[in-house]
C-alpha cells in the first residue's frame, strides 16, 4: 500500500455523493484536495468540514466539467495533480428512446462523456511530464448492461468504459495508472436528479433493498489508489448484495 499524504487529488462532482465521500477518505489520509463542482456554497461547506475534521487543505474550483477551459488557471503547485477522480456525471429521465427528451441526452453526453474527456485532456499531459499520476473514472454497471429507458445514460457509461481502456493503452510505457470503478445501485441524489426532484419516484428506486453507500464506493476508489505503483486495477464492478444485474434486484417489500 502506498501513502497518498500530500498527494494532490482533483475530484469532480465533489459537492455530494460519491465525490464528497472520496474527498473525506482522501482528506483523512492526508491528501490535498482540489474540489470541483458547480455549487460553490456546497464546496465551501465541505472544505470547511474537511479542514475541521482532518486539518485538510482544499482548493475550490466552482466550475462545470463541460467548460473546456475550466482548468486553465490552476495555479502551481495545485496544477501538479497526482490523482484525477472523474466522478461528475448524471442521468436524466428513464423514457423510451423514441420518446425521450433530446435536451436530456445532450446533458448526459456533455457531462458524462465530453466533461470527462476535457478534464482528462487538461490533466494527463502534466502527469506524463512529471512521470506520476492516476486517473480514476466513475463508470457504472450501466456501461456493461443496457436497461429499458436507459439507453443514452448506459451509452455514456459504455463510453467511459471504452475511454478508460483506451487511455490505459495510450499511457502504456508511462507510470500513469488508469482505473474504472463501476458501481451498481448507490444511494445518492442520482435518482432525484434523474427524475428532476420527484422524491417519491426517486425513493422507490431503493425500496426494500440495501443499496451501496457513497462511502462503500469511495473505499474501493481509495483501495485502487493506494496499491503499489506496479499494480493497476483496471476495472472494478461492484453492486449491492441485493443486486445481481441492472434489473435483477432482491426487494423485501
Ligand atoms: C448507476 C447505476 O443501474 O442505476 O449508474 O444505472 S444504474
Amino acid at each position: 500500500m502506498i501513502s497518498v499524504k500530500d498527494y494532490i487529488v482533483l475530484i469532480t462532482g465533489a459537492s455530494s455523493g460519491i465525490g464528497e465521500a472520496c474527498a473525506k477518505v482522501f482528506a483523512q489520509a492526508g491528501a490535498k484536495l482540489i474540489l470541483a463542482a458547480r455549487r460553490q456554497e456546497r464546496l465551501e461547506q465541505l472544505a470547511e468540514q474537511l479542514g475541521k475534521d482532518y486539518g485538510s487543505l482544499s482548493y475550490l474550483m466552482p466550475m462545470d466539467v463541460c467548460d473546456q477551459s475550466a482548468l486553465d488557471n490552476l495555479p502551481p503547485p495545485w496544477s501538479n495533480v497526482d490523482i484525477l477522480i472523474n466522478n461528475a456525471g448524471l442521468s436524466r429521465g428513464l423514457d423510451k428512446l423514441h420518446e425521450a427528451s433530446i435536451q436530456d441526452w445532450e446533458e448526459m453526453i456533455d457531462t458524462n462523456i465530453k466533461g470527462l474527456l476535457y478534464m482528462t485532456r487538461a490533466i494527463v499531459p502534466g502527469m506524463v511530464n512529471r512521470g506520476r499520476g492516476h486517473v480514476i473514472n466513475l463508470g457504472s454497471i450501466a456501461g456493461h448492461q443496457t436497461y429499458p429507458g436507459g439507453s443514452v445514460y448506459c451509452a455514456t457509461k459504455a463510453a467511459v468504459k471504452s475511454i478508460s481502456e483506451g487511455l490505459k493503452q495510450d499511457l502504456l510505457g508511462t507510470p500513469i495508472r488508469v482505473t474504472s470503478v463501476d458501481p451498481g445501485m448507490v444511494e445518492t441524489d442520482f435518482s432525484m436528479i434523474r427524475f428532476r426532484g420527484d422524491a417519491e419516484r426517486a425513493k422507490k428506486v431503493y425500496n426494500g433493498l440495501t443499496p451501496l453507500t457513497p462511502d462503500d464506493v469511495a473505499d474501493v476508489i481509495f483501495f485502487c489508489a493506494t496499491r503499489s505503483p506496479h499494480v493497476n486495477i483496471n476495472e472494478v464492478i461492484m453492486m449491492p448484495t441485493d443486486q445481481a444485474s441492472a434489473t435483477l434486484l432482491n426487494r423485501q417489500t
